[in-house]
């Protein structure tokens, strides 16, 4: 292959140099306006043609033509090549930070995607697959090594309160819990904060005849020291509340018990809202006073990517998570295992 540049006054002329010189079969590789003027101004009529020929065409080349400079082809397209490659190799790196895709190795890109699609967030999917290697057992051990399983022995010890948004399934989640701790012979005491929804008092009544347990309906958070500190070394306290000011009662509960609460704060996430609605809601209230999450509504979820998301972002161990509706049944303190396979999808 030989390449040859050829200049002409305007494009037609420079192609028949190119074609009285190299013959029919020549390929034109590109075209371009040339500086031929003087002081380097652009001289419009002037273009510049490079052409190439295959070697083994019977083409004289007259190179002492001023129309153009014979150079080896194959040397000139190394040349490219490498310029090229070098050019990619910077523009990859200047990408990075800003693609951090890039990172992913081939091999890996399936688990990628399948992280990305279980909605586990991005830059998190990132760093697991820099962890792991290109299967699935070595990725689940990645996740599993990331979630912190605490299960239910705050909750047997001095008890829980629980606190989240409104309709997150606190009350459903504690009767839950009462009734496991009341299977394990502990003397339960129910405490609700009064949420002035019909029907929440009838309930937590018909709930402490179940299991048989003292209910306490109270008002304000000022009312609970003397209430906690008399039962507390008689049993677990459950303590329910409203959701609608969870920010306002943490906030109470600093000031009122300055020397620590004796209860774990518990707050409940909803596992079928979208990792940012759910850290919207946990972001609302002091976040350095919750011990532990719950994760809710997990039989409503179509992806479980957030249960990943939300237990790194809020960097508290899980206690529990809920599966359904029904008391007591649908509660489940998971196993590392379990949970990691719900995330990858179920495998
Ligand atoms: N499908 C499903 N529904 C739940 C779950 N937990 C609670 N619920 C329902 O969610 C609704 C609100 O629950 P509730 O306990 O009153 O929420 P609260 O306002 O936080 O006390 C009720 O209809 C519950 O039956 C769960 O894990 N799965
Ligand atoms: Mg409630």
């Amino acid at each position: 292959m030989k390449i040859k540049k050829f200049v002409g006054r305007s494009f037609k002329e420079a192609l028949e140099i190119v074609k009285k010189e190299l013959g029919p079969d020549a390929i034109i590789l590109s075209s371009k306006s040339v500086k031929t003027g003087p002081f380097g101004i652009v001289n419009k009529d002037a273009v510049e043609v490079t052409a190439a020929i295959d070697d083994s065409e019977s083409v004289s080349v007259d190179i002492s033509k001023p129309t153009g400079e014979v150079f080896s082809g194959v040397e000139e397209i190394l040349k490219e090549i490498r310029g090229l490659r070098d050019e990619m190799g910077f523009l990859k790196e200047t990408l990075r930070p800003i693609v951090p895709t890039l990172r992913i190795g081939k091999d890996k890109k399936g688990l990628f995607n399948l992280l990305v699609k279980q909605g586990v967030d991005t830059q998190f999917a990132i760093i697991l697959l820099e962890r792991s290697h290109d299967s699935l057992d070595s990725l689940k051990g990645a996740i599993k090594k990331d979630l912190k399983i605490q299960g239910m022995s705050s909750a047997e010890e001095s008890g829980l309160i629980f606190l989240g948004p409104p309709g997150v399934g606190k009350t459903t989640t504690m009767s839950k819990v009462a009734h496991l701790l009341a299977l394990k012979k502990k003397q339960v005491n129910l405490i609700s904060l009064d949420d002035n929804r019909i029907g929440s008092i009838a309930y937590m009544k018909e709930l402490s005849k179940q299991i048989k347990c003292p209910l306490k309906v109270i008002r304000n958070v000022s009312d609970l020291p003397k209430i906690v500190y008399r039962e507390m070394g008689r049993g677990p306290i459950l303590i329910d509340t409203p959701g609608y000011e969870y920010k306002e009662i943490l906030e109470d509960i600093k000031d009122i018990f300055p020397s620590g609460f004796p209860m774990k704060k518990c707050f409940l996430i909803d596992a079928s809202m979208d990792t940012q609605a759910a850290l919207k809601a946990w972001q609302r209230c002091n976040t350095e006073m919750i011990d532990s999450i719950g994760f809710t509504k997990l039989d409503m979820a179509t992806q479980y990517g957030n249960l990943y998301n939300l237990s790194l972002l809020t960097s508290r161990p899980l206690s529990f998570v809920a599966t359904g509706p029904d008391i007591p049944d649908d509660i489940r303190i998971p196993t590392p295992e379990f949970l990691a396979g719900l995330i990858v999808g179920g495998v």
